[in-house]
């Protein structure tokens, strides 16, 4: 593991305010995990803080998104937001998976930032063109990524972000709470509940329900979590079984027993159609509305 994720250096004579050990700054909702990982939300960081801590690092931050059949309609605003608000100053690298490279708009991106284009095969169940996303951002970092980027970040692309994500959301293991669950009960979580499956949640177990649709931290540690998720998919699939949320299930099970050091709240991946909620203070990343019928393969 680089060093980025150990010392924590600030420029002399940085100043900015008081934190006071006696105030919180959210009394609304949860802040560190029972694990002690911080749980991020709008106003429980100092950005200026963060952004001094790494930007004397020089890292860099892959982004992966896929785009298969009709989804880069999305594309476009997928890669304008994120050049307004997607680690803004840094260098970020966006890989573009597609099976129609033509189609990936041209978008102006600042210095440092480009996006990069990488064929994939056309599928036909959209499940597998959800699923099949591990085992191709394995492969990218083995292939292409190792020893030249810090942080890599797995990303919708029906989404838009609409505030700052940026360095406050870097950790060694990553993960977002999913927003359409994290005010219930964990009975309602959907986890794979089948015990055949190697995606299977026990009832009485699971700390969150996290996105599929946004997942990253330190190169090396998202490398595990991809090469494990597929290599459980690929198992269940031969004892023909898929589960419930496909690699989104796999992650959950692979959250839980492997404790993220970095939880971020729904901000970080909220839902269009969804009216916000008071602890949403700031909107960062969102799915956009699609009509599921009018855009899936299948
Ligand atoms: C949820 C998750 C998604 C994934 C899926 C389960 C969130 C917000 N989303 O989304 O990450 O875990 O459940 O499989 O947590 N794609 C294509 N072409 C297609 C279909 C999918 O490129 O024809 C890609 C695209 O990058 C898309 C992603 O796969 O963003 C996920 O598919 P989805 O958005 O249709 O899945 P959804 O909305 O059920």
């Amino acid at each position: 593991i680089r060093s980025h994720e150990f010392s924590l250096v600030v420029p002399d004579h940085l100043k900015y305010n008081q934190p006071h050990l006696t105030e919180n700054s959210r009394t609304d909702v949860m802040t560190v995990t029972p694990w002690l990982a911080p749980v991020v939300w709008e106003g429980t960081f100092n950005q200026d803080v963060l952004d001094s801590i790494y930007k004397p690092k020089n890292i860099s931050i892959a982004a992966t998104v896929f785009a298969v059949g009709k989804y880069t309609m999305f594309l476009k605003n997928f890669l304008e937001s994120a050049e307004q608000h997607f680690f803004v100053g840094f260098r970020v690298h966006m890989h573009v998976f597609t099976d129609q490279p033509n189609e990936v708009p041209k978008v102006k991106m600042a210095a440092g930032r480009q996006v990069m284009v990488h064929k994939v095969p056309s599928l036909n169940r959209w499940q597998e063109i959800s699923a099949r996303r591990m085992k191709q951002i394995q492969d990218l970092i083995e292939e292409k990524l190792r020893g030249n980027t810090d942080y890599i970040f797995c990303l919708d692309v029906d989404s838009k972000f609409h505030g700052r994500w940026g360095t406050e959301s870097l950790g060694r293991l990553v993960t977002v709470v999913h927003p359409g669950y994290y005010r219930d009960d964990r009975s309602r979580f959907p986890y794979e509940r089948r015990p055949q499956s190697r995606a299977y949640v026990a009832p009485g177990e699971g700390d969150f329900y996290y996105c599929g649709g946004a997942y990253g931290g330190l190169l090396q540690e998202v490398h595990q979590l991809t090469k494990t998720c597929n290599l459980n998919f690929e198992a269940d699939a031969k004892d023909g079984i898929e589960a419930a949320w496909q690699e989104e299930s796999h992650l959950n099970r692979y959250m839980w027993i492997n404790k993220p050091s970095k939880v971020l709240s729904p901000e970080y991946l909220w839902q269009d159609f969804k009216p916000k909620n008071p602890e949403i203070r700031l909107l960062r990343f969102s799915g956009v509305i699609k009509n599921y019928a009018d855009i899936r393969p299948n």
